[in-house]
């Protein structure tokens, strides 16, 4: 089920008395509706951390979108997009998560049909098969197949185990076996990955995919010319971001912390520079743990991504 954002529980800061443009987000921010969702970007929460126990991560991502939102509407907004809060997918007693995915893509898709483009805060990684499954709808098997769709994914992890329960490991797992059903080209590219944090059995997958890669240590510094090679190579984007594709000391509050990590100014670059492509038509973020978070640390740096993706 859907629940809306309540900020009378925030603490929330007021700076307007310096004029129009002394804005913060939650002072610009409403709540969605289709008639203002054109050109908008919407915040949607997906607060499951199922998939994350489901692959024997730590549990606690399911709190992330409020703890993210606490920071996040407090940041400085000066635009351009407007932005809209559809609330938090949230489970009710009979949930489970195929359930909860389900309604994800059901809010993705509704998003996406008024020309919003939706922003998902995760939850564990499992929030991608929810995504995707929004994307999918509105883009139909026609725009699938003519146009050139690039999932990309900033994490330490390829996320295409092959487990028997589907989980924050196998988010992508699940996109390819699905696309490939229908003999439709998966388009893949990990930004970040780990040597020691995927089995060699995942980096053989990988190459008989075609999983286009970037180690951690290989994306020390923004490559410009790495990225305008993928833009020039894709008409549409789905952007997924894993926190613990950051250095530990930049994120310590994820599900699995990284050992190395990509840097906090090239991640935030590269988000950037995808979104002012215009050609990402959806983002999520996922393995925030505010278990992990002790005085709201690395919420701040996950939630100044966050802003970057609104922009
Ligand atoms: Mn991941």
């Amino acid at each position: 089920m859907l629940r809306p954002t309540n900020s009378t529980e925030m603490v929330l800061r007021d700076d307007s008395i310096e004029g129009a443009a002394a804005l913060r987000v939650h002072q610009v921010i409403s709540a969605y509706g289709d008639e203002a969702a054109n050109g908008s970007s919407v915040l949607i929460g997906f607060c499951s951390d199922l998939g994350v126990i489901a692959n024997s991560g730590r549990p606690g991502a399911k709190a992330a979108p409020i703890a993210l939102r606490k920071q996040l509407y407090n940041f400085a907004y000066f635009g351009p997009r407007p932005l809209l809060d559809m609330g938090d997918v949230i489970a009710n007693e009979d949930s489970d998560l195929a359930l909860m995915q389900g309604e994800l893509s059901g809010a993705v898709l509704r998003v996406m049909t008024n020309g919003g483009r939706p922003v998902v805060i995760g939850g564990g990684h499992e929030v991608a098969w929810g995504t995707w499954g929004g994307i999918r709808a509105h883009l139909g098997e026609d725009q699938l197949r003519s146009k050139r769709v690039a999932v990309v994914n900033l994490d330490a992890h390829f996320d295409i185990r092959s487990t028997p329960i589907p989980s924050s490991g196998s988010p992508f797992f699940q996109i390819a076996t699905s696309l490939r059903d229908e003999k439709i080209d998966f388009n893949y590219i990990c930004l970040g990955v780990s040597e020691v944090a995927n089995t060699g059995v995942l980096f053989q997958r990988a190459d008989q995919w075609g999983v286009e890669y970037v180690l951690d240590r290989e994306l020390q510094n923004y490559d410009d010319s790495l990225i305008s090679d993928i833009l020039g190579r894709f008409d549409l984007i789905y952007l997924s971001v894993d926190f613990d594709v950051l250095p530990p000391w930049s994120m310590g509050a994820v599900s699995a912390p990284s050992t190395m990590g990509v840097p906090l100014d090239v991640v935030e670059e590269l988000i950037e520079t995808f979104v002012a492509s215009q050609k990402v038509i959806a983002i999520d973020f996922a393995e925030f743990n505010p278990n992990f978070d002790q005085e709201s640390l690395y919420a701040r740096p996950a939630s100044r991504l966050i802003m970057a993706a609104l922009r």
